[in-house]
């Protein structure tokens, strides 16, 4: 019997951890509305019931987000996967079935559309996964990492090994630089809520905010976003828009001017800041003749 007590606590330790933790964020969140990014929101222009409207049915703060990519020490991206016979036959079959798209692309971009399909398919495999998180609330969270109250939770939330690799100093610059991109994102989609009249509040994307078949940021949708299908909208979960979008991001960042393997690399880097990645789409498009 004595002998079981150890173990009984300990169970109960690891019942009430899970516990205990989600209490935390539960208290953190209550403690740390969105008021202070309604009213830089709104005092970049944007109207008070467009800004009101998203934030009422907004999720709470999503601080457990933030302190997930402070975690250190993980496996590099791996995407060799997606050299598998399998992967590089789905490309060709998508880049057959939407050929008249990829067409108009050529002749309006001049992206190679083996290029184009390469992406898609590791982005999120021709749409198959495109994400559920609410990226109001994902770009929300970052932008309130501005507050040092709210870096200061994070900071006790990560691990101490964690906490010994970044110190204090590094800790808090990269969450503020995160802090500039995630109010800079968030900006570009109450602009596009604006001028494109796109829903803010019903977009899901990745735990990392981006959006639709190509993964683009609001920022990137902003700029480059193209209504392939004409019917009047942006839609990057509809492949006539998708695969435009996208020959348009890769033509602005020079793919037309790229001769030379290094400098076609230069461009896809630009997608995706990964060696293996570029190298990975370029290995899929090699393979897709
Ligand atoms: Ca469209």
């Amino acid at each position: 019997m004595l002998k079981q007590i150890p173990v009984d606590r300990k169970s109960c330790a690891v019942l009430l951890f899970p516990f205990l933790i989600s209490i935390f964020w539960a208290g953190a969140c209550r403690a740390n509305s969105y008021g202070s990014l309604e009213q830089k929101l709104l005092a970049a222009g944007f109207s008070r019931p467009m800004v009101s409207g998203a934030f009422r049915s907004a999720p709470p703060p999503m601080f457990h987000l933030v302190c997930s990519t402070m975690r250190t020490g993980g496996a590099p991206a791996n995407y060799s996967h997606f050299l598998a016979p399998s992967e590089i036959a789905a490309a060709r079959r998508f880049i057959a079935d939407h050929r008249n798209c990829f067409r108009e692309e050529k002749a309006e971009y001049g992206v190679d559309p083996r290029i184009i399909a390469a992406i898609m398919l590791i982005e999120t495999h021709f749409g198959s996964y495109t994400g559920k998180t609410p990226i109001l609330a994902v770009f929300s969270s970052f932008a309130l990492m501005d507050s040092k109250v709210n870096r200061d939770m994070v900071w006790r939330s990560i691990s101490p090994a964690d906490r010994v690799y970044w110190g204090r100093k590094a800790f808090d610059k990269k969450l503020l630089d995160r802090a500039s991109w995630g109010y800079r994102e968030l900006y570009a989609l109450f602009t596009l809520e604006k001028s494109r009249g796109m829903r803010v509040t019903t977009l899901r994307g990745s735990y990392m905010g981006a959006i639709g078949w190509p993964q683009f940021l609001p920022s990137s949708l902003l700029k480059y976003g193209v209504d392939g299908n004409g019917d009047g909208r942006i839609d990057l979960n509809n492949a006539a828009d998708a695969i435009l979008s996208t020959g348009n991001y890769l033509r602005a960042y020079g793919w037309c001017r790229a001769k030379t393997l290094r400098q076609k690399e230069a461009v896809i880097y630009n997608y995706n800041h990964s060696t293996p990645y570029v190298l990975t789409v370029l290995g899929i498009a090699r393979r897709v003749r």
